[in-house]
């Protein structure tokens, strides 16, 4: 978006002739949101370049949505007003990877989008549901005279997202055009990154009688994000296993919940409700990241690799009935 200066904008008046078609993009909308699937699971570094794409006769739909743009900069820069003016559509579906999106200029585009100037909105949901997730006005590119949108995210694994592509609307001015999209996939998590920490666990009781339900909670966990499985997981155990990087090895354990969130870097929550149920006796309690294993479902199932396994600190609880239901 233009900011510091104004300036002379030269209009260039032009008419249709009457009864030319003027076509508006097929991913003129949500719901004709082009996949651009192809560029994402690349390889780390490499570039991949989509486009042109042509905002010129695109419009707005009273299905676009209200929200999750806030950081656009209508109508001067301050971004007082954000709006919307030709935005286009496309989807994708995250793999946990870490990606750098932008749009810019290059081969194919024969009329390079006004001061460069894109906005980039992407959301989850569903196009009558959107929800907002990433807004970006200029990216690490935008210069004095060129204002491209360009953001870096953290996609989660079978995640579906919608990028609405928008031009910035200097008081009025607004930039059309056509522009390219570039995407590159940015260095993970890896297993020897310093950041990896299973996180902090705790429990809101210590001792757990017939009928309670055991809430266990990890914050700051971070996990890799290399491999075909990674994440986080909670492990049951008859054993303290502490700082064990090959858990599913010990005879003490007998279960967990299956890999969450494997998305790196990240913050746990409360678990979702596994519905486990354990007879009386003590148990421990632990959380642990991974990537580079292989398969799916409960953790116990995952064939894990211990050089890229990380065993947190097991926490005792003690089930004094039958038959506890266990949140994790
Ligand atoms: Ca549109
Ligand atoms: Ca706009
Ligand atoms: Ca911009």
């Amino acid at each position: 978006m233009k900011f510091k200066s104004l300036q002379i904008i030269a209009f260039t008046a032009f008419a249709l002739a009457a009864g030319s078609a003027v076509a508006q993009p097929i991913n003129d909308n949500c719901t004709g949101a082009i996949s651009i699937q192809s560029a994402f699971g690349n390889a780390v570094g490499v570039i991949t370049t989509l486009g042109p794409y042509d905002n010129t006769f695109a419009t707005v739909d009273p299905t676009d949505p209200a929200v999750g743009y806030e950081c656009f900069g209508e109508p001067d820069g301050t971004a007082g007003n954000p709006t919307l003016e030709n935005n286009i559509w496309f989807t994708f579906t995250g793999d946990g990877g870490k990606y750098f999106i932008e749009t810019g200029n290059g081969a194919g585009v024969t009329n390079y989008i006004d001061d460069g100037d894109t906005q980039i909105a992407i959301y989850e949901g569903t196009c009558s549901a959107l929800v907002p997730f990433a807004c970006n006005e200029d990216g690490p590119s935008a210069t004095p005279t060129t204002y491209p949108a360009g953001l870096t995210i953290n996609t989660i694994a079978g995640t579906v997202y919608f990028m609405m592509i928008d031009g910035f609307n200097f008081n009025g001015a607004i930039s059309t055009g056509e522009y390219l999209v570039f995407i590159n996939q940015e260095s993970s998590v890896a297993c020897g990154d310093p950041s990896i920490t299973p996180g902090a666990m705790s429990a809101l009781d210590s001792t757990v009688c017939f009928g309670d339900t055991l809430v266990v909670s990890t914050v700051g966990a971070i996990s890799p994000s290399v491999g075909s499985t990674f994440g986080f997981a909670v492990i049951v155990s008859s054993a303290d296993i502490s700082g064990n990087n090959d858990p599913n090895s010990d005879p003490s354990v007998l279960g967990g919940t299956g890999a969450i969130f494997p998305i790196a870097p990240t913050v746990n929550t409360t678990l979702p409700n596994t519905g486990a149920t354990f007879p009386a006796g003590v148990y421990y309690f632990t959380p642990v990241v991974f990537g580079n294993a292989n398969g799916t479902g409960n953790i116990t199932a995952i064939a894990l690799d211990p050089a890229c396994t990380f065993t947190g600190t097991s926490l005792m609880v003690t089930l004094f009935m039958t038959v506890i239901l266990l949140v994790l």
